[in-house]
């Protein structure tokens, strides 16, 4: 076949104009995607889809590219949810050293027949409370540590954004505290108990107590032998909310290492707490191990006498037949400093610290908190938080919320609301309104007002 030069000439433009139209849409394609995604770099999730629809639409108008919708939902031959992965490059600002954050949906990956849910409240709620999660810690627990963070923060503080203050009675190791930044956004401060929180006060007779550890030890009591839990229960019962890097604070989120968390909170607690007048809550209750407390009670009953003391929540943890070893489990508390700060408190912990029985018999700081609860506070200022799912040991409190719910509760473990050894009934069964229970300084008890009995050993 022979070509003439117009011939030539026509094929030449055929070719261009062929190869010159694909390199141009394929060029304008990928640019626009990595261009989205540097905008979007430091936006909220909120801000991500405004945007991305803004730059969307601006890159259209600038490359005068047709992105009709098609059937499949593509946009100008973009397929949604395409396998494409964003260029990794390293934009962190220079001060910010943590890790950049997978985005698990990609910008350019977005198109307008997503379905794109609205956060339901976005990470930068101007109203807050002043509130810290608390953590008192080993250095050793790290691992644990970790995987309960990464929880805590998926399911409530990665919205939030609350301060973490971890407490140490040794300082915190420098690999225990950058790896505990790689998993929050939140502020973080380290800090390390005073000996004075964490030693044998000088009224407590060492021998008699080292005698009392071995002789719970050796009837296999849990803790029964360890002067390490002694210092801890002692801390958390009378100190932890007098530590400096709490003072700033007016409520505190007690989480321990090992804990779970399987609900996601959509509110924040501490705003519910405070404007509900709520100061304690719990998510699970539970009886005591009799041994380990075996005089709280009547100590509890001969400082209400002392202080003429008005109760109506008393009568959730007994009667004048004794003690019925319920507890809140202190491992999970949101509640107030305040509380804890009232000089009331403060007079019954040093009341109880007095007579050493932290170290002779153990007594745990969820008994202290639940017994002071019952001497100070009404039902309708402690709260059950039901919507959070939570496991300690093995003990699990979580109700399934079905398919539309925020829940995703451990599989074959039951709920502990209502085994065996939960408190929960009590508390349910226990009237709002309160039964009166009255402390007179003579030894009266006055129960519902009326009945009286006198307690005369008790004062
Ligand atoms: N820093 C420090 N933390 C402790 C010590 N003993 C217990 N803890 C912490 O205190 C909390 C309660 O202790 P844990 O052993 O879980 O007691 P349990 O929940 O009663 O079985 C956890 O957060 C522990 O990490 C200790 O000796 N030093
Ligand atoms: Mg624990």
């Amino acid at each position: 076949m022979r070509f003439s030069i117009p011939h030539i000439l026509a094929l030449l433009v055929v070719f261009l104009f062929y190869f010159g139209s694909i390199r141009y849409v394929s060029r304008t394609s990928s640019s626009s995607c990595s261009q989205i995604v540097e905008n979007a770099q430091y936006l909220t999730a909120e801000e991500d889809v405004k945007a991305n629809e803004v730059v969307l639409s601006l890159d259209d108008e600038k490359e005068g590219i047709q992105r009709d919708t098609a059937e499949d939902g593509s946009i100008g031959g973009i397929k949604p949810f395409p396998d494409i992965t964003p260029p990794k490059e390293d934009r962190s600002p220079a001060t910010d050293n943590k890790p950049e954050q997978e985005d698990p949906f990609p910008v350019c990956a977005m198109n307008r027949n997503s379905t794109v849910l609205e956060p339901k409240q976005s990470r930068n709620k101007t109203e807050k409370a002043k509130a810290a999660i608390v953590i008192l810690v080993r250095n050793s627990e790290l691992g644990a540590m970790r995987r309960t963070l990464r929880e805590f923060e998926d399911r409530f503080n990665r919205r939030f954004n609350y301060p973490y203050v971890f407490l140490n009675d040794e300082p915190f190791t420098e690999v225990f505290q950058q790896s505990i930044l790689q998993l929050t956004e939140a502020k973080v401060e380290f800090g390390l108990v005073p000996e004075q929180m964490w030693s044998v006060p000088s009224w407590v007779n060492e021998t008699e107590m080292h005698e009392r550890m071995n002789q719970l030890q050796s009837k296999g009591i849990l803790y029964g032998g360890s002067l390490s839990y002694r210092h801890m229960c002692r801390f958390n019962s009378g100190f932890f909310y007098r530590h400096p890097l709490l003072q700033k604070y007016d409520y505190y989120w007690r989480v321990e290492p090992g804990v779970h968390f399987y609900c996601d909170l959509d509110y924040d607690p501490f705003l519910f707490m405070q404007k509900n007048n709520k100061m304690y809550s719990f998510t699970v209750a539970l009886q005591e191990i009799p041994e380990t407390i075996p005089t709280i009670w009547e100590h509890t009953l001969r400082f209400a006498h002392k202080n003429g003391l008005k109760t109506k929540l008393l009568r959730m943890f007994g009667d004048e037949s004794g003690y019925n070893l319920c507890h809140f489990w202190s491992n999970f508390e949101i509640a107030s400093l305040h509380l804890w700060r009232d000089k009331r408190y403060q007079a019954y912990f040093d009341y109880l610290d007095r007579t050493g029985n932290f170290f002779y018999e153990r007594w745990g700081d969820a008994i202290a908190h639940s017994l002071a609860t019952g001497l100070f506070l009404d039902k309708s200022q402690v709260h059950f938080f039901a919507d959070i799912g939570y496991k300690h040991d093995n003990f699990v409190h979580c109700v399934d919320d079905g398919i539309m719910g925020k829940c995703m509760c451990p599989q074959n473990e039951g709920n502990f609301d209502y085994g065996w050894g939960s408190c929960l009934p009590n508390w349910e069964q226990y009237p709002a309104e309160g039964r009166r229970w009255d402390f007179k300084p003579n030894g009266d008890q006055v129960f519902d007002g009326n009945r009286v009995v006198k307690r005369l050993d008790l004062v």
